[in-house]
């Protein structure tokens, strides 16, 4: 713990001694367990000490220069920091950074661009997608009017599982949306903007790139830019950017951003989170130092790692590879028996933070799935290399082969334990 840390954990302890003893506990497990959730990382303690600041106190309602509240002058300063970090991080001409949250930032883009049964396009949750292009469960799904794209379904096919682009362009033909979206949750391969673009064009349609979970590749220069090609930008800044939890709303074009500030706000939100505004800050100046270009190459190598080593001990993952953070483990040709539940269940026991996921055409519900997502930037942040990921590889295949046996799994806990014990936590 840094000194700051370990005195604001000393004034919590005393405080609260209830939920100081919680965050213990946690900061424990993070310590001992490998985190290899996708969408996880660990952010940095400068970052924490801004998200954890005096800057919680202050209702800030409005913008830069244009506050509804007195005493901002600090706020107006950090705020425009943030902003003109994440376009120099971005190469863009407008950020907006007080979406609380990826789906905030969504449902803003979706209140600044659309009418409620408005149509737009996009790839389904099950196959890769987000809650918020279209979930039925979620506002997306239930005010407007989604329509999908696939992806590769022939299996004889070199491509199968990647983007069907001639489907989207098809899909967009026949449906004329408002909005195409292109960016996943669970989607291991390079997107291709530059036909998303075309096929935008071609149909008439706004193009959005919610780009959470490659945020960090993107601007560590190990992923291609959105821009110029997409119309508007959203991201998450706790994903692959190893920031503070928060959303992220960027554009080149002055109409839409001045559309985008007023759907954020008054249009969906109220007082920004000053607090993490500041952290993003810290986190951008971060972002933008070339030790974040060897982090975000070193993501994509460790994820190449892992998918390689998977393969070579007879699982299936889907597209066969990867170009990006992530790898989704197929478990239906090779475990067809096991779910993803299990497997993330045993994976858990042994210490290896997953998710279960649904894969392509999944039989199963999201409750039990056929996949397990994992992906390599927390323990990249950690400090772990291909040879590293290669032996946490090996050990997610004895897992998943060992059918829940608990002497095979307590064996697997002891590799993890070394392993963290190898690689601590940044502090
Ligand atoms: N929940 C995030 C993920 O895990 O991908 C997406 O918002």
């Amino acid at each position: 713990m840094t000194p700051t840390a370990e005195a604001q954990h000393n004034a919590l302890a005393h405080a609260d001694p209830e939920v100081a003893r919680l965050i213990q506990k946690e900061a424990f497990r993070q310590e001992d367990t490998l985190e290899m959730i996708a969408s996880e990382n660990h952010a940095s303690p400068a970052v924490m000490a801004a998200a954890g600041s005096i800057m919680t106190n202050k209702y800030a309602e409005g913008y830069p220069g244009k506050r509804y509240y007195s005493g901002c002058d600090f706020y107006d300063e950090v705020e425009t920091l943030a902003i003109e970090r994440a376009k120099q991080l971005f190469g863009c001409s407008y950020a907006n950074v007080q979406p609380h949250s990826g789906a905030n930032a969504n449902t803003a883009v979706f209140f600044a661009l659309l009418e409620p049964g408005d149509t737009f396009c996009s790839i389904e949750l099950s196959e890769g997608g987000h809650l918020t292009h279209g979930s039925k469960v979620s506002m997306s799904g239930k005010w407007f009017n989604p329509v999908h794209y696939p992806l590769v379904y022939d299996t004889s096919r070199d491509d199968a599982g990647y983007i069907d682009y001639d489907a989207v362009e098809r899909v967009c033909m026949e449906h004329k949306p408002k909005l195409l979206i292109c960016g996943y949750s669970a989607y291991p391969r390079v997107i291709d903007f530059e036909r998303f673009r075309a096929i935008a064009d071609q149909c008439g349609a706004l193009l959005m790139c919610d780009m959470a979970h490659i945020a960090g590749l993107v601007a560590g220069g190990a992923h291609p830019s959105p821009f110029p090609h997409c119309d508007v930008v959203t991201t998450t800044t706790h994903k692959t950017l190893r920031g503070p939890r928060g959303g992220l709303i960027l554009t080149n074009v002055e109409d839409l951003a001045k559309k985008i500030d007023k759907a954020v706000f008054p249009g969906t939100q109220g007082g920004p989170l000053m607090h993490i505004i500041a952290a993003k800050a810290v986190n951008f100046g971060e972002n933008l130092k070339p030790s974040f270009k060897q982090y975000a190459a070193q993501v994509v190598s460790n994820a190449k790692a892992l998918a390689e080593t998977l393969v070579a001990g007879g699982l299936s993952i889907a597209t066969g590879g990867t170009e990006n953070h992530l790898v989704l483990i197929d478990l239906r040709p090779s475990h067809a028996e096991v779910t993803g539940k299990m497997a993330a269940q045993w994976l858990d026991d042994a210490g290896i933070i997953t998710n279960k996921n649904t894969v392509s055409r999944d039989e199963r519900s999201p409750f039990q799935t056929s996949g397990v997502r994992l992906g390599t930037p927390a323990l990249t942040t950690r400090g772990l290399q291909e040879d590293d990921i290669r032996d946490v590889a090996k050990i997610i295949v004895d897992v998943i082969n060992s059918a829940g046996d608990e002497q095979k799994i307590q064996h697997a806990r002891a590799q993890v334990l070394e392993l963290c014990k190898r690689f601590p936590m940044p502090h």
